[in-house]
């Protein structure tokens, strides 16, 4: 009864954003970006300006790694501040072009004209709109924005985990708000409908169904999002 409370719940979040990042775009769809290496967002669940940049990854069907920086979160956010000179999210690294950037809107820009074929105008102009009701979403459901450990993570494990994920989904969102609650990184191995990625997850799990989590550490592999919010709870709590 709790659980379908909470899938409920999440799902509010995917109805109030029209279900953005459920389908991947046509471009896309004929044209994959496969980057040679994973792109790498400083985010968290709870940030509306995060949301809608994991929304555009899973429109443009790119795999990145989660750096986990939710507040109160250690390394990821002492990384972002260093390297670039404030802790605000979202950030972006490519390490295929070398670009690094802040502002959500600036990010999106630079995915969709280097992997998507460009951004039309509409998206553009309802940008300010699009964000506004980011922020309202995640008012629905104020999860994954602060690390849930009693000190900051001061390691993560050795292999990164692996989420097979898309970014409108109700049940993988249970699973993003746990992974920053406890700062966990995670590859993003996004599967929205269109991707010629879903193959290989019905190939490494046996169904099409997310979230999958693949765990290299312990060699655990898991669809259902109850049971891998309880393992990660019951491996990772310790920071
Ligand atoms: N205009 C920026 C705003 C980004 C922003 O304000 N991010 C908030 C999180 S939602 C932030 O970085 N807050 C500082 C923190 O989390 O410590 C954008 O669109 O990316």
């Amino acid at each position: 009864m709790i659980s379908k409370l909470n899938n409920a719940h999440s799902l509010l979040v995917s109805v109030a954003r029209l279900g953005l990042g459920l389908t991947v775009t046509e471009y896309c769809r004929e044209n994959p970006p496969r980057p040679e290496m994973p792109l790498e967002l400083y985010q968290y669940e709870g940030c509306p300006f995060c949301r809608k940049v994991r929304e555009a990854m899973s429109r443009l069907d790119l795999a990145y790694i989660s750096r986990s920086s939710a507040k109160g979160a250690g390394a990821n956010r002492y990384f972002v501040s260093a390297r670039a000179g404030k802790t605000q999210f979202p950030f972006l690294v490519d390490p295929n072009t070398g670009a690094e950037l802040y502002e959500s809107e600036a990010i999106i820009d630079y995915l969709a004209e280097t992997y998507g074929g460009g951004r039309s105008a509409l998206a553009k102009a309802v940008a300010p709109l699009s964000t506004l009701n980011s922020a309202l979403a995640g008012g629905l459901r104020p999860r994954g924005l602060s690390s849930r450990l009693k000190k900051p993570r001061d390691a993560q494990p050795e292999q990164l985990l692996e989420l097979y994920n898309f970014e409108a989904s109700p049940f993988c969102r249970k699973v993003r708000e746990v992974l920053d609650e406890l700062e966990l990184d995670a590859l993003i191995q996004n599967v929205a409908k269109g991707s010629k990625r879903r193959p290989e997850l019905v190939k490494r799990g046996g169904q099409m169904m997310v979230p999958f989590l693949v765990d290299p550490n312990t060699g655990r592999q898991l669809y259902e999002s109850d049971d891998i919010v309880a393992y990660l709870r019951a491996t990772y709590k310790g920071g």
